[in-house]
């Protein structure tokens, strides 16, 4: 059985964390309409979605993948590397913890978002980022004792899955940037059969696999034309409210096999 677990957005969202100020700000009613379409397509798509309650406290609850990483019957229970995302991971290790789950809660000076962590079989990379950090690796690693678990720096961006992601077994989609060139060669060096997808447009990385389904950023077209070398079947969904808070695909779910 998969089961996501999502978090609506808040009426708060226009305060989230970004990198940039966007060319326009947040229009939270449109963030809202397109979170509930990201949220249909997953009912489609898996067994059971629960929606966990916006908490208007915090403005970036909607990007729960940050707040727990689940591998198997195990989850870790983050310390979001921003303060003001520190509290949002109590209400998602309650309901992770109802599923049945192990749940291990980090603790300080531990600091990690689930957006830097990508899981390929039984090796976990984590970009060390300005929000994760080396006791937060460890941490990690230590209830992930049976994964082989490898830092990558990430120099560019928030997160490591801000410009890769997992789009295929043991195929991995990268922006082809500087950066994304150094994480490739990281990944590469500790998996060298590794395949990578090349994709034009650095917003375009950030890919949600679930099976055979791959749901993509719509509106980088040249992106959508190398993802359909993948074989999966490709949904595009218009983000772009949850992009001016640097928000992708993953972040808005974590998905468990139960
Ligand atoms: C933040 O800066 O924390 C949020 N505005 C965006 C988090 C996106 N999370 C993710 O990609 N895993």
């Amino acid at each position: 059985m998969r089961i996501a677990l999502v978090r609506g957005i808040p009426d708060s969202f226009s305060e989230s964390l970004k990198l940039e100020v966007p060319k326009t700000p947040i229009h939270v009613g449109r963030a809202k309409e397109q979170h509930g379409r990201y949220v249909a397509e997953l009912m489609r798509l898996v067994d059971r979605v629960i929606e966990i309650p916006a908490d208007p406290r915090f403005p970036d609850c909607c990007f729960v993948e940050d707040t727990a990483v689940v591998a198997g019957d195990r989850a870790v229970i983050t310390r979001p590397g921003a303060p003001s995302r520190n509290g949002e991971q109590e209400q998602v290790g309650v309901v992770l913890g109802s599923l049945g789950l192990a749940t291990t809660a980090m603790t300080p000076p531990a600091t990690l978002d689930g957006g830097d962590v990508l899981r390929v079989g039984n090796h976990v990379f984590v970009g060390r980022s300005s929000r994760t950090n080396e006791a937060g690796i460890e941490q990690l690693a230590r209830v992930f004792c049976d994964y082989q678990v490898h830092a990558v720096p990430v120099d560019y961006g928030l997160h490591l899955k801000s410009m890769l992601s997992l789009v295929g077994e043991w195929n991995v989609a990268v922006a082809r940037c500087p950066a994304g060139e150094r994480a490739a060669h990281v990944i590469k060096d500790k998996v060298p059969d590794m395949r990578f997808t090349w994709l034009p447009d650095l917003h375009a990385a950030n890919c949600l696999l679930i099976g055979e389904n791959l749901i993509h950023l719509a509106g980088y077209p040249a992106s959508r034309g190398v993802l359909e070398g993948t074989g999966k079947t490709l949904l595009g969904l218009d983000m772009g409210e949850l992009e001016k808070a640097d928000g992708g695909l993953t972040c808005l779910s974590i998905v468990v096999e139960r």
